[in-house]
């Protein structure tokens, strides 16, 4: 099986936790993963953060922990091999929040639900900064810029929880990438199991639009009937063949 890009293709793809899992870092749903042992609601939502900010950055500062050492993987690099190949007519939308896109030398890069290694206020309006800290102390994290103000504020995350709205600057630079590309647009979903909304209906809105739609995947997903073509295996051995 190959996938077929011809010079007026433009490529919109979207990734999911499973492109990752080759580079060691765990996904959400297959046996093992991520929510083995943790409820969502508890660590990745809004509620779940009032009720116990602690436990909350208990949980995402060992995933910064375990971030160290881990690399992309050859999934993440023939994406960039793609990206190389159609410049503006490439655009990558991820689910993952662990930054290996850019690491492996993507550019053009959504990153729907945030990022790990930053943070912001739950108050003030500082921009989203940078922060590898993995606290350990037993203390959440407050706001210097706050604090400074004369009040105490939690830092979070730069993470969208279940029930948190997507970034609408994300949400428009995807609209205008898929209104620009009409019928010339093709859809490759990596590594996702097509449950959660709205990147699992991204795949509806390319048909909308008349482009075809392909899938990357070591299971059949949730959303597999939606698909043109399915190839199923793991990312970092059939992404490099599928468009060699
Ligand atoms: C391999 C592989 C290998 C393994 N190679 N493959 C419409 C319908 C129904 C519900 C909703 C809807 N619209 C919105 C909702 C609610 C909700 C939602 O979707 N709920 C569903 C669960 C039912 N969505 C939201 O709340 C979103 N917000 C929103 O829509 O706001 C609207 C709004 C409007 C007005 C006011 C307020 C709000 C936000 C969603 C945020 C999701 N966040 C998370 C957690 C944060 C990040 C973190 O902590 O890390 O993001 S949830 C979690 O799931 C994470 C992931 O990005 C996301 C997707 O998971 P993913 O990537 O698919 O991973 P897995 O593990 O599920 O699957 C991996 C796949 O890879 C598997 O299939 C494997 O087989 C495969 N695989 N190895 C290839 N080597």
């Amino acid at each position: 099986m190959a996938f077929t890009i011809d010079p007026s293709t433009y490529l919109l793809v979207l990734t999911g936790a499973g492109i990752s899992a080759e580079s060691g870092v765990p996904t959400f749903r297959d046996a093992g993963g991520l929510w083995e042992g943790n409820s969502v609601t508890d660590v990745a939502s809004p509620d779940g953060f009032r009720v116990d900010p602690l436990l909350v950055w208990k949980f995402y500062s060992q995933r910064r922990a375990n971030m160290t050492g881990v690399s992309p993987n050859t999934g993440h690099r023939a994406l960039v091999e793609l990206e190389r190949r159609l410049g503006e007519r490439f655009l990558l939308v991820t689910q993952n929040i662990d930054g290996l896109h850019a690491a492996a030398g993507s550019e053009r890069i959504i990153e729907l639900h945030g990022n790990l290694m930053r943070s912001r206020c739950t108050v003030c309006d500082r921009d989203p900064f940078e922060d590898r800290t993995a606290y350990r102390e037993g203390v959440a994290p407050m706001c210097g810029r706050c604090k400074s103000a004369g009040h105490d504020a939690l830092l979070r995350p730069d993470i969208v929880w279940f029930g948190e709205r997507i970034a609408s600057a994300a949400l428009a630079r995807l609209d205008a990438f898929i209104l620009t590309a009409g019928a010339r647009l093709r859809f490759l979903a990596v590594g996702t199991s097509g449950l959660v909304y709205p990147a699992a209906g991204l795949v509806d809105v390319v048909r909308e639009h008349g482009g075809k739609s392909w899938l990357v995947n070591a299971e059949a997903p949730a959303n597999v009937g939606r698909f043109d073509e399915v190839a199923i295996g793991a990312a970092g051995t059939l992404l490099p063949q599928l468009f060699a």
